[in-house]
Formats: C-alpha cells, sequence, structure tokens
C-alpha cells in the first residue's frame, strides 16, 4: 500500500493573516510531503507494508523502527491538523465536545489556556493536544512528531509548535501564533473525532 498525500482542503491564502500563505506552502509541500514519502520508503517491504496508518501508530512509540515513529507520526499529524483549521471559524466549539470540555475543564476560557500553556511551554519541537485518555478529556503535548495514537489516546485537536509552522510570519514569538490558532479552530471537525472516539 501506499500513503498518498491528501489534497489541502483549502488554498495556501486561505488561512490568512493567521497563517500566511508562504508558511501553509513549504508547510505543506515540503514538510508533509516529505513526512509522506519518508514513511512509504520506510515501510517498504516490511510488515507495516499493508497496515493502517492508524494501525501503525498504535504500535506504540517503543515498538515502531524511528523512520516509521517519525514520519508516520509526522503524515497522520498532518492529514488531521489541516482538517482542524479552516478559514472564517474558531469561536467557541458547540455540541458534544463542547459539553465535555466544560465538564472536564470548567469552561472553555480555562480549556484554551490549558491548552495554550503546553503550546508556548513544549520545549523543542511537537505539538500541543486535545486527546481522549480512557474516555476522559485530557490536554497533553507530544514530541517531535509522535501521534497520541502511540500512547494509546484518541488525538482531537492538534496544535503544531515545530519552528517550521510558524517562523516565517512570528519568528520566535510562538505565543502569538498559538494566539492565532484559536481564531481557525474548526471545531465541527474536532465534534466530529469526538463523536466517532465515543463509538
Ligand atoms: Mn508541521
Amino acid at each position: 500500500m501506499t500513503f498518498k498525500l491528501n489534497d489541502l482542503p483549502y488554498g495556501y491564502q486561505a488561512l490568512e493573516p493567521y497563517i500566511d500563505a508562504k508558511t501553509m506552502e513549504i508547510h505543506y509541500t515540503k514538510h508533509h510531503k516529505g513526512y509522506c514519502d519518508k514513511l512509504n520508503d520506510a515501510v517498504s517491504g516490511t510488515p507495516y507494508d499493508n497496515m493502517k496508518i492508524e494501525d501503525i501508530l498504535a504500535k506504540g512509540e517503543k515498538e515502531l523502527p524511528a523512520a516509521i515513529r517519525n514520519n508516520g507520526g509526522g503524515f497522520h499529524n498532518h492529514n488531521l491538523f489541516w482538517q482542524m483549521m479552516s478559514p472564517k471559524s474558531g469561536g467557541e466549539p458547540k455540541g458534544d465536545v463542547a459539553n465535555a470540555i466544560h465538564k472536564k475543564f470548567g469552561d472553555f476560557a480555562k480549556f484554551k489556556t490549558e491548552f495554550s500553556e503546553a503550546a508556548k511551554t513544549r520545549f523543542g519541537s511537537g505539538w500541543s493536544r486535545l486527546v481522549v485518555n480512557k474516555g476522559e478529556l485530557e490536554v497533553m503535548s507530544t514530541p517531535n512528531q509522535d501521534s497520541p495514537l502511540m500512547y494509546a489516546k484518541t488525538p482531537l485537536l492538534g496544535l503544531d509548535v515545530w519552528e517550521h509552522a510558524y517562523y516565517l510570519n512570528y519568528q520566535n514569538r510562538r505565543p502569538d501564533y498559538v494566539e492565532a490558532f484559536w481564531k481557525i479552530v474548526k471545531w465541527d471537525f474536532v465534534n466530529e473525532l469526538y463523536k466517532k472516539a465515543q463509538a
């Protein structure tokens, strides 16, 4: 099986001014494509060759060869990341995931603070996350291109805090990038992931 790079669900400029067109173009055509290509090389001729990406990642970070851990994680993380954002979105979640956030964190503002803090304090490269862990919502961060699936957790929302995701526009101002992210979160998609995780 060959993993394919999905089309971006919008144009490179669609998320401006929060994410600039040049960053989107490089991020998708170089970084995401790179993970996809290297994943295909890494699984070729191995027992992972005919597996779904989710099943590969679920083997866990200790089990996976480094090239599959890094590029498989990077491939799947970005598949989701593009869908977690859209123009004219942001604001507060609705539906089941909103209820779950209120129940777990008290209110949306408290969740947002905790998630943003995880993004700002992730040292080096990685992601901040909202995940389902044994049926409960949890905020965490993951190093490098690790997926929550490697830790038996289901990803709902992720923010890429690798410098390649923001440096052209924000340079060292990661907190400004984190703040901008809230303007483009596509909560409908997050809610779909949440409902699938409950099924
Ligand atoms: Mn990235």
